[in-house]
């Protein structure tokens, strides 16, 4: 089981990422329909053949001294990541969120190894800071801070050094994206055969440059994208994030699914799929004029490929049979 937690100052944002990311709510309504303050809330799913744990402690100082004392092993123990989330915009808030931090570092390492301990750090809200300078001024002192934090951590004859703990410092917001791109990378960074996954997509939307824009595997049951791949010169426009056209995939993860999805979901009434005869695949004509066809793998997965924009039907259709014969090897690893 791999567990995420999420920790910070009260009202730092970590429950609004949660609920953008992981449950696929809409940033405007988060921000109108703020949560009550968290005691501690978790949910759990399962995401191809590994269960997730994602745990949300509220940051309200009356209870540090729970998740730092009677409760430390249940918050702390066999942690794989841990996401820091900091209010940049709160000038005050920043002395408690550095005192914090080193409070939480010193409890998580008597539970986990460092080696395996993932720190990320989210410099949140900086929507709120609306001018350049101030931006860059207050996220770049923020950053060495915190850094300092965890770079000064004990790990004293473990083998290790503290600064490999610190997977990154991001600079986020609901409010344009930033947040669930950074917990894609949180999450893709856990996710366990991540990079097998993602080096057979890539290397098919190599070799099929011509026809191929990108390619994404998702989990059929909680609809999260388990990796994709996109050509590196293609238009930013066309990866808008949005969630699936099937209501159902929706409820988890529609913020994890960014990219391909949201073409899918542009799908044009009328179009219908034209099913594959030997082998069970449909294509679907997409609103921006481009092909997507869509594969079920070992049942559990499906595959999503986009055509580059300009290719005709003919062309994507007559490349069916190579891809599927490429993605041979994605099977092949779904099924072990
Ligand atoms: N401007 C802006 N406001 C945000 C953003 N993310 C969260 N907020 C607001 O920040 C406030 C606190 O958000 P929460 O997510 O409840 O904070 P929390 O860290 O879970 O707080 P506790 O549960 O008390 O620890 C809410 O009013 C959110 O709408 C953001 O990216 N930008
Ligand atoms: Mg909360």
């Amino acid at each position: 089981m791999v567990k995420i937690v999420f920790m910070g100052p009260a009202g730092s944002g970590k429950t609004s990422i949660r609920r953008v990311f992981f449950k696929g709510e809409d940033a405007k309504d988060v921000l109108e329909n703020p949560s009550e303050p968290t005691y501690w809330e978790e949910e759990k799913f399962e995401h191809i053949d590994f269960f997730f744990r994602v745990v949300d402690l509220g940051g309200q100082e009356g209870y540090a001294d729970e998740w730092h004392g009677k409760l430390e092993q249940m918050v702390f123990g066999s942690t794989d990541a841990l996401v820091f989330v900091v209010d940049a915009s709160d000038r005050k808030a920043i002395v408690k969120a550095r005192d914090y931090l080193r409070r939480v570092i010193s409890s998580a390492l008597k539970y986990s190894d460092p080696r395996n301990l993932k720190v990320y750090v989210l410099l949140h809200k900086v929507d709120l800071l609306r001018e350049e300078e101030q931006r860059r001024l207050v996220t770049s002192y923020l950053r060495s801070e915190l850094t300092n934090v965890v770079k000064s951590a004990d790990v004293a004859e473990r083998g290790t050094s503290a600064s490999a703990m610190l997977r990154g410092v991001y600079e986020t917001s609901i409010c344009d994206g930033s947040a669930n791109t950074t917990m894609r990378v949180v999450f893709n960074d856990v996710m366990p055969a991540y990079d097998k996954y993602k080096q057979i997509l890539s290397k098919v939307v190599m070799e099929e440059k011509e026809t191929i824009e990108a390619i994404q595997l998702i989990a059929q049951g909680s609809g999260l994208i388990v990796a994709e791949a996109i050509q590196p010169d293609s238009n930013a426009k066309t990866r808008p994030t949005g969630a699936m056209a099937n209501g159902s995939t929706r409820h988890i993860g529609a913020g994890i699914m960014g990219g391909l999805t949201s073409l899918v979901a542009n799908l044009e009434e009328t179009a219908g799929g034209i099913n594959g005869s030997a082998i069970d695949y449909s294509v679907l004509r997409l609103k921006s004029g481009r092909f997507a066809l869509i594969k079920d793998l070992s049942k559990r997965y499906y595959v999503v490929a986009v055509s580059r924009k300009g290719t005709s039907e003919h062309v994507f259709l007559t490349k069916m049979e190579t891809l599927l014969m490429m993605m041979k090897d994605l099977n092949i690893l779904l099924q072990s």
